[in-house]
């Protein structure tokens, strides 16, 4: 921690030398070095904290200010407090430290793997770093992760939980969506395409014992494929909404058949889908969350069972147990199908390593 009082001459004209001091000062924020910046109110004067390995560091930092022949510095050395909330422990930094690196390696090495045995040119390496720019830019890392990636982690980490089956949660959640009052509809246009529908089922414990007050957080797409908050059309919170069980933990609420999704397909995620000659579909879902307290939330998506692309899903998150039929209820044009969630009860966290 550094106390720094500036005394410049009266007279003296510091404008320039004020200017760079900002671009210097700015320089070293940006690189992490110079971690706090606060003014003394009323004085030409600031407290700052610096990132750095040792005094010499330090010396050499403050020198490089332009202002450093008028500073005045007050250097506090600061150590680590044992009492500060949410400090990992030396033995968890080692731990991370030591995930972090082989995670790392091992990734890095399978890719330089591919790069030799597939002989990849630097044509095909400064394509894909453009390509990486264009991912960034377009804000589609969430998409091109859940579509690519997330599937596998779900399966691994899930694979062998007791109750319902899981699958990705996918870029599409919304936290908070409005909890919603019975008789349960999720809020839609009043023009809104697609089949109306009734979802109906009961949550339950693994020893089938009724959860009362389960929440069913739910969004998916509307008829055209479009998810609110993400896409233009639909409005803001259209086909999303908190729906709660019951005390005999059933639950029932109405919506429409939402339709296929395509990943957009001039984004890069669409241009690599498309480069590969893969399909970017994926079936017609229902996302949801279902949780209850004591047991483990479900992230989970329901296919309809009539949607094309459900054996050739891009994001690879279709199971078969998760596939509904819905049929006509008999009430008008009213489709209807039920699903029982049975929810795994809370796992204590185990200690990393
Ligand atoms: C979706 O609608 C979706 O659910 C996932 C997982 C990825 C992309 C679009
Ligand atoms: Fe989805």
């Amino acid at each position: 921690m550094v106390q720094m009082e500036v005394r410049l001459p009266p007279e003296m004209e510091a404008d320039d030398l004020k200017a760079r001091e900002r671009a210097r000062s700015q320089e070293l924020q940006r690189d992490g070095s110079w971690v706090h910046l606060w003014r003394v109110a009323g004085r030409y004067a600031n407290v700052s904290v610096f990132d750095v390995g040792s005094p010499d560091e330090l010396h050499e930092l403050l020198s490089s200010l332009p202002l450093f022949p008028y500073i005045d510095a007050h250097v506090t050395a600061l150590a680590r407090h044992p009492s500060k909330l949410d400090q990992p422990t030396e033995e968890e930094r080692r731990l991370m430290s030591e995930r972090a690196n082989q995670l790392i390696s091992d990734i890095l090495r399978r890719v330089h793997e591919a790069i030799v045995e597939n002989e990849v040119t630097y044509e095909e390496y400064q394509a894909v770093k453009q390509w990486f720019i264009d991912v960034g830019e377009a804000g589609e890392w969430p998409l091109f992760g859940d579509v690519y990636i997330e599937h596998v982690v779900e399966k691994n980490a899930f694979g062998d939980r007791a109750g319902s089956q899981g699958t990705i949660l996918g870029p599409f959640h919304l936290p908070d969506a409005p909890v919603l009052e019975a008789p349960y509809e999720l809020p839609r246009r009043p023009d809104e395409q697609g089949d109306r529908t009734v979802v109906t089922g009961r949550v339950t414990d693994t020893d089938g014992n009724p959860l009362a007050g389960a929440n069913l957080d739910v969004w998916q797409a509307d008829a055209s494929g479009a998810y609110s908050g993400f896409m233009p059309g639909p409005p803001e919170g259209n086909l999303r909404g908190q729906v709660r069980t019951r005390d005999d933990g059933r639950y029932e609420f109405r919506t429409v058949i939402p339709g296929p999704y395509t990943i957009p397909l001039d984004g890069p995620t669409g241009r690599l889908t498309a480069a590969a000659g893969w399909s970017p579909w994926r079936p017609s879902h229902i996302h949801l969350i279902v949780s209850a307290e004591g047991h483990e939330p479900l992230v989970t998506q329901l296919f309809i069972d009539t949607s094309d692309y459900l054996h050739d899903d891009v994001a690879s998150a279709v199971k078969d147990e998760l596939i509904v039929h819905p049929e006509p209820t008999g009430k008008g044009d009213e489709l209807g199908f039920s699903y029982d969630f049975v929810l795994a009860p809370i796992h204590a966290p185990v200690p990393v390593g």
